[in-house]
């Protein structure tokens, strides 16, 4: 033992401890303590210790303590509280230990030790409930087998000495889903709703069947929906019943094989028919020219061109089209017409002689002047015929010439009959065929 370490002790020893014979454990001669002020007092302090055998030997490295004798005859080394016995002295606790007990321990270092029912908290002795209660935040402190243990509400969990509204804030991340407990593992978990997938961070995302897997809605626009897609067809397609692909409408199926040709909404089939144009007929869905001149009956005398949706005739010399272009009939020479004192009229393509008003056809062209006097208009007077006409003249007493002057009117109670007025167009009565 040097002097200075005896030096230094008794230095410490006399800012914290009170040094009087009366505080000591029972046993033992205690020194005055100023006589553990100076060094040379300490050697000879020392000695003394040295020859007093067991209990001596006890002394000499009890240092600032006591030696008593325990009950099996032992010397042991007591120390006066709060001192503790380290290497041999009795020292302050060199370890922080409020509320507890410091004693040695093997290592030549010290303990805290704490009453029941307290922890040791950064050397402070603190009663195991008001621990509890401290950390057990959001939860509630309860004895369970003398231990005071955080207890969490329901959905609550204690994380780290503090109970974490676990299901609310699985319930807050999990927007379009729900939470549910894993039975295993014991977690909350977050179950998404048909059509969402769960991505971390972002909770419960609507699953993108667009922007995954084979192309999907081919002519068409493809949407996101709940649980599944929906295809917006472009125009000439329409969505298939279940509105995942877009398939060409009846239309369009039709044009596409009416390559040519219009395509018509049939109301009695009900479907769209391929409507070609005239001299065209559908053939492997192109509206394809007829060859007219397949059929032997037409452009008899003369030869058949076809031609892009028709035909022609091309009539052999001394020929020419018919009417209707189907054929060739020989060329004849225009009919003449005669007709002497009257005038040629087309009659259904045949000339006609036409007479004037008091002719009459006589043979085939010839008009000559009809004797009107034969049937006796002027009856009561003379009649006088001329050419395209007649004239009544010479009227007898009682007769008055009419006011055409082609009959006589008599005042009599019988006047004689007068002719039939013509009234319709007068050349029909020459029309023979007609
Ligand atoms: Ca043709």
């Amino acid at each position: 033992m040097e002097c200075s370490a005896y030096h230094a002790q008794s230095a410490v020893s006399g800012e914290n401890v009170k040094w009087t014979g009366t505080e000591w454990p029972s046993a033992g001669v205690l020194p005055e303590p100023h006589s553990l002020t100076g060094c040379v007092i300490g050697f000879a302090f020392l000695f003394w210790l040295l020859v007093t055998g067991g209990r001596t030997q006890c002394e000499l490295n009890c240092i600032g303590g006591v030696c008593v004798q325990t009950p099996d005859g032992r010397w042991e080394c007591r120390c006066a509280p709060p001192l503790v016995l380290i290497n041999g002295q009795c020292l302050p606790c060199p370890i922080p230990c409020v509320g507890g007990r410091c004693e040695p321990d093997f290592n030549g270092g010290a303990v805290c030790v704490c009453p029941f029912d307290t922890s040791l908290v950064n050397g402070v002795c603190i009663p195991n409930r008001q621990l509890c209660e401290e950390r057990c935040i959001n939860g509630q402190c309860v004895l369970w087998n003398n231990i005071w243990q955080c207890r969490c509400p329901d959905g609550w969990e204690l994380i780290i000495d503090r109970c974490v509204d676990v299901k609310g804030q699985c319930d807050r991340e999990c927007v379009n889903g729900f939470c549910v407990r894993n039975t295993n593992t014991g977690q909350w978990e977050c179950r998404c709703y048909p059509g969402f997938e769960f991505v971390l961070g972002r909770g419960c995302v609507q699953i993108d069947y667009c922007g995954t897997g084979p192309p999907k809605c081919e002519n068409g626009l493809c949407f996101n929906i709940i649980g599944g897609y929906r295809c917006q067809c472009s125009p000439g397609f329409e969505p298939t019943p279940d509105g995942r692909a877009c398939v060409p409408t009846q239309e369009t199926i039709c044009k596409q094989n009416c390559q040519g040709g219009t395509c018509l909404w049939d109301i009695t089939l009900g479907q769209y028919i391929c409507n070609c144009p005239p001299g065209f007929r559908l053939l492997n869905g192109m509206c394809t020219d007829i060859d007219e001149c397949l059929n032997p009956t037409l452009c008899q005398n003369g030869r058949c061109v076809n031609l892009p949706g028709s035909f022609r005739c091309e009539c052999n010399p001394g020929f020419r089209p018919t009417p209707d272009s189907m054929g060739c009939v020989e060329i004849v020479s225009p009919p003449t017409c005669q007709c002497t004192g009257g005038f040629c009229l087309l009659v259904n393509g045949i000339f006609r002689c036409v007479c004037p008003y008091g002719f009459e056809l006589q043979g085939p062209s010839t008009c000559v002047d009809v004797n009107e006097c034969v049937a006796n208009p002027c009856r009561g007077g003379d009649c006088d015929n001329f050419p395209g006409g007649h004239v009544c003249l010479n009227c007898l007493p009682n007769y008055q010439l009419a006011p055409d002057g082609k009959s006589c009117i008599g005042f009599n109670p019988r006047p004689p009959p007068l002719p039939q007025p013509i009234g319709f167009p007068w050349w029909l009565l020459f029309l023979k065929d007609f």
